[in-house]
């Protein structure tokens, strides 16, 4: 099956596309009286195309990734005044499954979780490019890595000239904030944000923190403050928010705490003494010379207790522990910032978003950071609280990536998002009105040599297989996530799995060509 132009093929991602696209046309329809019940449909406000130039933006888009949000659902639909304001916390590192509402058995976070209980919880969350600069590029703009071309870390200092979804809201009357760790492109600082409180690398000190603040798109020198670094930015944030403002507001509160060198703020110095700290089942892998693992994990300088690697995880409990108080830290952060909203008594007018620019390695195999495929690594929480759109106590376990906030974001503003991004709003799916949804997904990093030498990969990730391919040395891992949750046993090359291994690879070819690639 192919696309109009009779190049692109149609696959899985795009004829979900197409069918919620045609979905949505149905809601459409229904405003106009054509039929089709849909109670609680996201779409039952004003659109702004008829039902055959909707068909038409389905079928040009259909054979490409570019058709994710190609459809100009929710072009402004709200009036000047009547915008939700937009608070978008974005964790670093922050695992999945490092959340009490997520039933970790050691950390307490109530702020996070409110977000969660009195919203939407998406329990299969994931990153695309599990690596700090390039995820917040795509994040920033609804991409993929390879359309943006913001790959790795480096050349961090160059400009990414594709808009921002902060720059569409700008657009339509927002004022626009980023506060604490930018590290992408640029820093972000070529932007006009109203308010810019940042630094541009993966970390700054802990305990002396040197931000970058500006206004109106002039950002002036880096100075030096003092005290916990995410605490300073966040009474930056609160100072900005407490300002008068007749326009609504979006505000990026982006902490850098737990990155590594993982120092804690005074209070919690002597948290979870005491504690036992849970062992991986696979942490001492490395002793039976990780059973299955191809060189390229096996080589990767990402194992915790190496000389080479600066961020000191000198052992299992030391790096888990620091790396716990750290999500508390920001817990007591967020408690700060919704008793600010409560204060203005705007939290309800708030759509806050929380997720994080990836997962993180807490020994599986021995490792910590991230970069790699695994699930420690790529699996992110993603919470929406708004409760004028979303029903509170909401669970959704479809698959959800970093590319969704954009859109996310600019449809509760009333945005139409642009026809380049490749995620999908979130929104229909908080509801129980997406009746299709993606089955599958592409996950590509690019950063070699480097850091901690991870080599190039990509995969596809499936909600029951993952298949993941180091194409510069050709080596393959396989799992079947339904048995082996822990990926301990990897299934490429094995007879006896050889169906599923030529679906997955065809599915992967397919996916990886559908995505543009950005020359940079
Ligand atoms: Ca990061």
């Amino acid at each position: 099956m192919h696309g109009p132009d009779g190049a692109a093929p149609m696959t899985f991602e795009s004829v979900n596309l197409l069918v919620f696209a045609l979905w949505r046309t149905g809601a459409a329809d229904q405003e106009k009286g054509f039929g089709m019940e849909s109670k609680n449909d996201p779409s039952d406000r004003p659109l702004d195309t008829t039902r055959r130039e909707f068909v038409q933006h389905s079928l040009a888009a259909a054979g490409s990734v570019w058709a994710s949000s190609a459809l100009p659902l929710h072009a402004e639909t709200a009036a000047p005044g009547q915008k939700p304001n937009l608070i978008f916390i974005y964790g670093e590192g922050h695992r999945w499954d490092c959340l009490s509402i997520a039933g970790h058995p050691i950390l307490k976070t109530p702020n996070h979780d409110r977000i969660g209980r009195e919203g939407v919880r998406f329990t299969n969350a994931f990153c695309t490019n599990a690596l700090c600069a390039p995820a917040r590029s795509s994040v920033l703009t609804g991409m993929y890595s390879k359309s943006t071309g913001a790959l790795d870390n480096k050349e961090i200092d160059k400009p990414l000239d594709v808009p921002y979804f902060t720059d569409m809201l700008q657009e339509v009357g927002y004022d626009i904030a980023l506060v604490g760790k930018a590290h992408c492109r640029a820093g972000a600082k070529d932007r006009k944000w109203d308010y810019y409180f940042g630094f541009n690398a993966p970390v700054t000190n802990y305990y002396r923190p040197v931000f970058a603040e500006g206004r109106k798109g002039v950002v002036g020198p880096e100075k030096t403050y003092q005290g916990y670094a995410d605490d300073v930015a966040l009474d930056k944030a609160l100072a900005w928010l407490a300002e008068p403002r007749e326009k609504p507001f979006c505000l990026l509160y982006w902490p850098q705490t737990p990155h590594a060198p993982f120092y804690r703020d005074r209070r919690h110095l002597d948290l979870y003494n005491g504690v036992a700290i849970p062992k991986p089942s696979t942490f001492d892998d490395d002793l039976k010379g990780w059973p299955g693992k191809p060189k390229a994990f096996i080589e990767a300088k990402n194992k915790i207790g190496t000389l080479e690697n600066p961020d000191a995880t000198r052992s299992l409990e030391e790096v888990v522990k620091d790396y716990y108080a750290g999500l508390v830290a920001v817990d007591d952060m967020l408690g700060r910032l919704f008793k600010h909203l409560e204060d203005k008594g705007i939290m309800d007018d708030t759509a806050i978003i929380h997720s994080s620019d990836h997962g993180y390695f807490l020994g599986e195999f021995r490792c910590f950071d991230k970069r790699l495929m695994h699930e420690p690594s790529i699996r992110i929480p993603m919470m929406v609280r708004y409760p004028k759109l979303i029903k509170p106590g909401t669970v959704k376990d479809q698959m959800v990536l970093d590319l969704d906030i954009a859109p996310t974001l600019l449809e509760i503003a009333g945005v139409a998002p642009r026809k380049e991004m490749q995620g999908k709003s979130l929104i229909p799916l908080a509801q129980n009105a997406a009746n299709m949804w993606r089955k599958e997904w592409f996950y590509d990093y690019y950063e070699y040599p480097g850091y901690e030498d991870v080599r190039p990969h990509h995969g596809i990730r499936t909600e029951t297989h993952k298949l993941m391919h180091y194409y510069t040395v050709d080596e393959w891992e396989m799992y079947d996530l339904s048995r082996d949750p822990e990926e301990a046993n990897n299934l490429y090359g094995k007879p006896e799995y050889a169906a599923t291994e030529k679906h997955l690879k065809a599915e992967l070819e397919r996916l990886a060509a559908q995505i543009p690639q950005r020359q940079s």
